[in-house]
């Protein structure tokens, strides 16, 4: 055991007795500077970064280890990560990919966002996937299941911005689908189910009136919103839940039975103060079969244009859902990785939710009180948001508020609810500042192994140099291994990587060079059999029209197969490169200039972009990406001639 940040003397595990006073020392310290504010007073600051950075330079001693304390998280040059870390990119809507424990980056997979670097956004077939769109807001990463653990096949990812569910090819870390969710605003949680790569189930967080066409613009008693089921596998909208309040986080069960969404305002208001007035919010419990007997029965509603099967399961429970009622404004819901127990984090209240699933079949059966199946509630610390587990029973929950993470047992949490004199509590850590999401290696999978927890904080202030006023985010590693945590790094990122999941090495199995298996092949496959065009081996040039022209090019380093394309002012281009050489970690790509055109092409890959030719004049058009010693030497004419 090496030196803490808080100094803690080497030796054997403290006994229970020392935990306490050491938790005692801390509590006396700043993370309880909030402990007077009323809970409510203090959720204000949830929302005001200023008050709540402010709130963080109170601190007086700077906690972290000296840089050499950790040896585990130091990967030499030239050794390789354990762990894949796949992050959220937030407001840049991309999906991030760092090496644990390193923290090391090593990739940005463009999603939702337009990518100068890659052509996402850019090029003819991720402009046809975005719809023209190229603002993302991504929260929620989550891979592919089977048998309750990853099976390397897909990443889901939530953008907010337009209600949209994308997927990426884990074998070549591409963005390959696109969905459109009906009906929806504020896409929030996602959650794939985990006993099979089967639904992915998304959570629309704002309230609209349904259908949303202008037929109701001033009645907010019927605004709602959709629990939306997508087909991993073939990315089709399968079928809708409405429910009342606005939905919030998502999880599923183990055994595809259920799925959750935490919600908030489930009294339906509209204003601030409305949406805050009852006591209770609830955890919805979505029972699949149920909804899926409906649904293939016909017993589900049309809604607006679509014909998405919807089922209205507002008010009530239902055979559809089920309302556990948990303290107001529940955030998280995460599921331990026995399957058992869903922990929903109660943000304004200071406690967790632990709710029994194997409860949950009598309370649909109205055998039990929905409430019946909360088993305990242990008070955690002011604003309580998300739960990583360790694989050995413990549970640590990310604490806004007090910019704590708090690691407590979850077997003690139910004696303690049962009336036993113990404290679930185990340890509590300072994190750096106003942590947001948390999640722990392998946490969303039966196999969570309890080694490194990450701690995605929302104001880094003084941890790094001064970049202005848009700081860094603070991505920060605890060694969870010992029965103490231990903050050994902290990762600066860009805005604003919402929550992440850390994903055991052997798992992941990207290939080295394109394997042109993503859909966007039978695109090219297509144009070029129309065309009679050998796509892997020729280079033609087409007029396919008075004002069109495609062209076929091949490259190979360092050079492109056509140096000079003549085209006139006003035609529509389009060029498809495709990479004939097959050497992993050697890239072309395609910058036309002055036309906005920069696109990649990988080892083995076809690429393509569209364009309308500018002025009369000569353009040259490169390769962007380092591939050889004449790489600045690859290159051609584009020639505008006058119409
Ligand atoms: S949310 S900080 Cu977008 Cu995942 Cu909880
Ligand atoms: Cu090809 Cu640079």
């Amino acid at each position: 055991m090496s030196a803490s940040n808080e100094n803690e003397p080497e030796g054997p595990p403290p006994s229970d007795e020392s935990v306490d006073d050491a938790i005692e020392t801390r509590r006396s310290g700043r993370r309880f500077f909030l402990k007077s504010t009323t809970v409510l007073g203090a959720a204000a600051i949830v929302g005001c970064g200023d008050d709540a950075s402010s709130g963080a330079g109170a601190t007086t001693t700077p906690s972290g280890p000296t840089p050499a304390a950790h040896p585990s998280t130091h990967i030499a040059p030239g050794e390789l990560d354990t762990y894949y870390g796949f992050w959220s990119g937030g407001q840049s809507g991309e999906i991030r990919i760092l090496g644990v424990p390193s923290m090391r980056e090593l990739k940005r997979i463009a999603v939702f966002n337009r990518d100068s670097a890659t052509g996402h956004g850019q090029t003819d077939w991720s402009k046809q996937v975005l719809g023209g769109r190229g603002a993302g807001d991504t929260h929620h990463v989550h891979l592919s299941y089977t048998d309750g653990t990853y099976d390397g096949r897909y990443i889901f990812v939530n953008d907010k911005v337009h209600g949209r569910l994308a997927r990426v090819r884990i074998d070549v870390m591409e963005t390959d689908a696109i969905v459109d969710i009906p009906h929806s605003q504020g896409t929030h949680g996602i959650f794939p189910q985990r006993h099979r790569t089967g639904l992915v189930l998304c959570n629309s967080e704002f309230r609209t009136p349904i259908p949303n066409d202008g037929t109701n613009l001033t009645d907010p008693s019927q605004y709602a919103a959709m629990h939306t089921a997508i087909d991993g596998e073939t990315m089709e909208v399968k079928w809708q839940v409405m429910v009342e309040g606005n939905m919030d986080l998502c999880a599923t069960d183990y055994q595809g039975k259920y799925s959750f969404a935490t919600c908030y305002n489930s009294e339906g208001g509209v204003t601030l103060e409305q949406m805050m007035s009852a006591e209770r919010d609830h955890l919805y419990v979505f029972n699949l079969a149920n909804i899926q007997r409906a649904v293939d029965e016909g017993r589900t509603i049309r809604v607006g244009r679509t014909d998405v099967p919807v089922i209205d399961a507002r008010g009530d429970n239902s055979e559809f859902v089920l309302r556990v009622p948990v303290p107001k404004s529940p955030h998280g819901v995460n599921m331990d990785p026995t399957g058992r127990y869903a922990v929903v984090s109660g943000k304004l209240s200071p406690t967790c939710s632990v709710i029994d699933v194997e409860k949950l079949e009598d309370a649909f059966a109205g055998r039990i009180q929905p409430r019946d199946c909360v088993v305990a509630e242990p008070e955690v610390g002011l604003g309580p948001l998300h739960t990583a587990y360790d694989g050995r029973g413990n549970a640590y929950t990310s604490i806004f508020l007090d910019s704590i993470v708090t690691k407590w047992n979850i077997a003690k949490a139910i004696e303690a609810y049962g009336g036993a004199d113990v404290d679930p509590i185990l340890d509590r850590i300072d994190v750096h500042y106003q942590i947001g999401h948390i999640n722990a290696s392998m946490s969303e999978t039966r196999e969570a192994d309890g080694k490194w927890l990450v701690g995605l904080c929302k104001f880094s202030k003084d941890r790094f140099l001064n970049v202005g006023p848009l700081k860094p985010e603070n991505d920060q590693l605890i060694d969870i291994s010992g029965d103490r945590m231990e903050l050994v790094h902290d990762g600066p990122t860009y805005s604003e990587p919402h929550d992440a999941v850390i994903v055991r090495a052997d798992l992941i199995h990207p290939t080295s060079i394109q394997n042109r298996e993503a859909a966007r092949f039978r695109l090219y496959e297509q144009w070029a059999q129309e065309d009679g065009v050998d796509l892997m081996r020729e280079s033609k040039i087409i007029r396919k029209g008075p004002r069109s022209v495609r062209v076929y090019m091949t490259s190979r380093a360092p050079n492109f197969a056509i140096t000079e394309i003549t085209v006139k002012t006003g035609d529509e281009v389009q060029i498809i490169v495709t990479n004939q050489d097959q050497v992993e970690d050697l890239s072309h790509g395609l910058t036309v200039s002055k036309h906005d055109v920069q696109f990649i092409v990988n080892a083995n890959d076809t690429n393509s972009a569209t364009f309308t030719a500018g002025a009369p004049g000569v353009y040259w058009y490169y390769c962007p990406w380092f591939c050889h010693a004449m790489h600045l030497e690859m290159r051609g004419r584009l020639i505008v001639e006058p119409r």
